[in-house]
């Protein structure tokens, strides 16, 4: 894909600085390891990202997924359009989310419960749906496994009992989690003379629980420091990334933070990534836990994810969507 310069133009170039020796490690936990918990408490309430390795997902969910990913996004526009308009489930060109945001990136929109996908995957595999539906299925099913033993482990750092009050909202029936593959081609106008960089995925915060993201070896993605500073996370096709969502930052009163991230396209290689967004119940209340409160008060005002999900889709993918949530300290 080349662009002429005034489409390029379109989307936002961001001016990245060399990193240093000063930024900080990317976390990393190891889950075959007795110390995890408490690596992983301290990595949530510092930069609410981190690196996971030995994490048991099978590595050809892995591979068959990436490949059934690389199929589709490279038949032609028409289609992977018959996957349907982002509403919010279906394929998406360009276009991030209802309210005007772009992005050098195309992508597919899952519902994590697969009926709800079939004809998506009917009208796109027309030869085998079923091949491309049992992959993202058994990757999905994984996936939400170790998310699972994730929250447990953080849980139990935390000291909060029952060990599953976290995981026990992905695991639910009714969860409202969705499952992302995006597909980052090379752009050779990515990297101008002056250093920018063009933005794949404006920067924003994840509103579920807990994500969590695998890609190919193609780099792109970045944390913020929260001083204005970005962290360039190195690619590692073996290993997951685990994001705390605002969900999570809330159920923790704070304590927990959910990290602002983006991704820069990449002027010579395509970025291919998966994410899975592990998010409640839609009739779930969104709020502290009680066993965390000792003596504090909620910094949030009571909702549930339905409320929250709505504000979201009303927002810019920028918007900081928890401060209308957030109760205003009394002076
Ligand atoms: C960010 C996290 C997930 O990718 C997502 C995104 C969603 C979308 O792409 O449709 C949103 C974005 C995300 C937050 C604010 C709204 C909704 C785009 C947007 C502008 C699927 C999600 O759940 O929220």
């Amino acid at each position: 894909m080349v662009l002429s310069k005034p489409a390029i133009e379109q989307f936002s170039l961001v001016k990245t600085c060399k990193p240093t020796t000063l930024f900080p490690a990317i976390p990393l936990v190891d889950l075959s390891q007795p110390d995890s918990k408490s690596l992983l408490v301290k990595a949530c309430e510092e930069f609410g990202f981190f690196k996971v390795v030995n994490h048991g997902v099978p590595t050809q969910f892995i591979s068959k997924l990436e490949s059934q990913a690389v199929k589709f996004f490279s038949l032609p526009l028409s289609e992977k359009e018959k996957a349907g308009p982002p509403d919010p489930f279906g394929y998406g060109n360009k276009c991030i989310g209802p309210n005007g945001d772009i992005g050098w990136v195309e992508y597919l929109l899952l519902n994590t419960h697969s009926e709800f996908n079939s004809q998506r995957f009917e009208s796109v595999f027309h030869e085998d749906p079923e091949i491309f539906r049992s992959c993202v299925n058994d990757y999905v099913s994984a996936v939400r496994n170790m998310a699972c033993e994730i929250l447990e482990l953080m849980a139990d750092g935390l000291k909060i009992q029952p060990r599953n009050a976290f995981s026990k909202l992905l695991m639910d029936e009714q969860s409202d989690s969705i499952f992302r593959l995006n597909f980052y081609p090379p752009c050779p106008e990515a990297q101008s003379l002056d250093g920018s960089n063009l933005i794949g995925f404006g920067e924003h915060t994840d509103p579920q629980i807990i994500s969590v993201l695998r890609s190919n070896n193609t780099s792109g993605l970045q944390i913020s420091l929260g001083d204005g500073n970005w962290l360039s996370v190195p690619p590692d096709e073996d290993s997951f990334f685990i994001n705390v969502g605002d969900s999570l930052q809330v159920m923790t009163n704070g304590r927990f933070q959910s990290v602002r991230h983006r991704v820069l396209a990449n002027s010579i290689k395509s970025r291919v990534s998966m994410i899975y967004f592990g998010g409640p119940p839609l009739s779930e209340k969104i709020a502290p836990l009680p066993s965390l409160m000792e003596g504090e008060e909620s910094l949030y005002k009571e909702f549930t994810w339905f409320e929250y999900k709505r504000s979201a889709y009303s927002s810019r993918l920028a918007d900081r969507r928890l401060v209308f949530f957030e109760k205003i300290a009394a002076s």
